[in-house]
């Protein structure tokens, strides 16, 4: 087999840079590791920003989106009962999209159809060969035969546990790690959503997050010790702790239900530098991993597809390799600011177990100071909504 660019791994980041490429008439292979049942039983990323919005719709996979994604001018932070509005269209004119990370996948997929896209799937032992060189390889199993596939280009889109991150020597590589003492319980029931915008709440008693997928599909997150699994957690037990969170007007206005889903996630920061050596292009969470709190990653994976596409489709239209070499420097850029903002938000909104008075009078002072400040407010909406890329 031979193709244009390899793309290993077919989540949202590798779907979309497919589509992305194949749209420029550049040909792409799409290897990935589950069956596309499994990839499209994920529940994950529920917000998207401005620029994802747009790119998704430069994409070509937009319509649904617009039709049924449900556009949010603002969110809400709590300090124990302190309700604060951030209002992200006064503070700095962009909305975010409510549209979850499964139905962008979803999309994505019918749209690769449509383009008889070659996305193999239930890959196995996925090898990359000849890095450094101007004509790498990958070698794989699939239906059950060794595979080789020959390309110009490679995209590690395989995410934080794929085969692409460690290709890159060990001793070219830096990554930079924080893993957080708590994880997201994280629940999804059909029942109308509590309130029509996002609601992230500091307690005492410690950090929920009030979300939806639409009209009759709500979901909600509450921060549990590492050593919780989720078996340990009833419906009833995860509804009367998530309510004991809210102020008693949001609490009131929660509908429980049966959960159709419930998983917890641990949280940790992580970006590996570099994110591309010789032909390999790391995208994702391939690279990077932020903690949930500021609906970053999925956001993240589509910022560095918008500069790997661009800089390919620039290689193969006018033979200018200029952006490929800096793509890595360019997507960074990015990441590391997005990344400082989840760090900053679980920080200010999650009780940590060693936290001391002062912490938590820290933690009092930044929401008092986004309660006062429009400075400070527009500051958060700019990253929150997606910084330019
Ligand atoms: P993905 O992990 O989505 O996709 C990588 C793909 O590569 C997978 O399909 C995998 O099967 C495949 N693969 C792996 N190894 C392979 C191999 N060796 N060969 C071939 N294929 C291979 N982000 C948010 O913004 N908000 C959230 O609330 C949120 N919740 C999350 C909850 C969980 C449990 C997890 C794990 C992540 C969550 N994220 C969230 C982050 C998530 O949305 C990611 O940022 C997003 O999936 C990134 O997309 P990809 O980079 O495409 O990686
Ligand atoms: C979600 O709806 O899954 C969601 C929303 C915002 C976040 C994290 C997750 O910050």
């Amino acid at each position: 087999m031979k193709t244009d660019v390899a793309i290993i791994g077919g989540g949202p980041a590798g779907l979309l840079l497919s589509q992305l490429l194949m749209r420029a008439g550049i040909s792409t292979v799409v290897l990935e590791r589950q069956t596309r049942s499994h990839v499209l039983s994920r529940i994950r990323a529920g917000v998207l920003e401005a620029g994802t919005v747009q790119l998704l719709q430069d994409a070509g996979v937009g319509e649904r989106m617009l039709r049924e994604g449900i556009p949010h001018d603002s969110c809400y932070l709590t300090s124990d009962d302190t309700l604060m509005k951030i209002d992200l269209m006064e503070a700095c004119g962009k909305q975010v999209m409510v549209y979850g990370q499964t139905e962008v996948t979803r999309d994505l997929y019918e749209a690769q159809d449509a383009m008889g896209a070659t996305i193999l799937h239930e890959v196995s032992d996925v090898a990359l060969h000849d890095l450094t060189g101007d004509a790498p390889f990958v070698t794989f199993r699939h239906d059950g035969a060794d595979q080789r596939l020959d390309c110009s280009y490679i995209a590690g889109c395989d995410g934080f546990h794929g085969v692409s991150r460690p290709s890159i020597p060990a001793s070219v590589r830096q990554e930079f790690e924080k893993v957080y003492p708590f994880g997201w319980l994280g629940v999804l029931s059909r029942t109308p959503p509590a309130t029509p915008e996002l609601i992230y709440a500091n307690h005492a008693r410690g950090f929920a997050l009030t979300s939806m997928r639409n009209a009759m599909l709500s979901r909600y997150y509450i921060q549990v010790p590492l050593t919780d699994r989720v078996e340990d957690w009833t419906d009833d037990a995860f509804w009367a702790e998530l309510l004991a969170r809210l102020p008693p007007d949001v609490a009131a206005s929660i509908v429980t239900g049966p959960s159709i889903e419930k998983s917890i996630a641990p949280l940790r920061s992580f970006v590996c530098e570099p994110m591309q050596w010789g032909r390999l292009f790391l995208c994702g969470d391939a690279a990077h991993i932020v903690p949930p709190t500021g609906a970053k990653g999925l956001n993240l994976a589509v910022s560095d597809i918008f500069y790997l596409s661009r800089a390919l489709i620039a290689q193969y239209s006018d033979g200018n390799d200029d952006l490929l070499a800096r793509y890595g420097q360019d997507a960074l850029a990015r990441v590391w600011q997005a990344m400082r903002f989840s760090w900053s938000l679980t920080k200010l909104m999650h009780r940590f177990p060693d936290q001391t008075d002062f912490d938590r009078r820290m933690q009092v002072a930044e929401l008092a100071q986004l309660a006062a400040s429009s400075d400070a407010r527009r500051l958060f909406s700019q990253v929150y909504a997606g910084l330019p890329y």
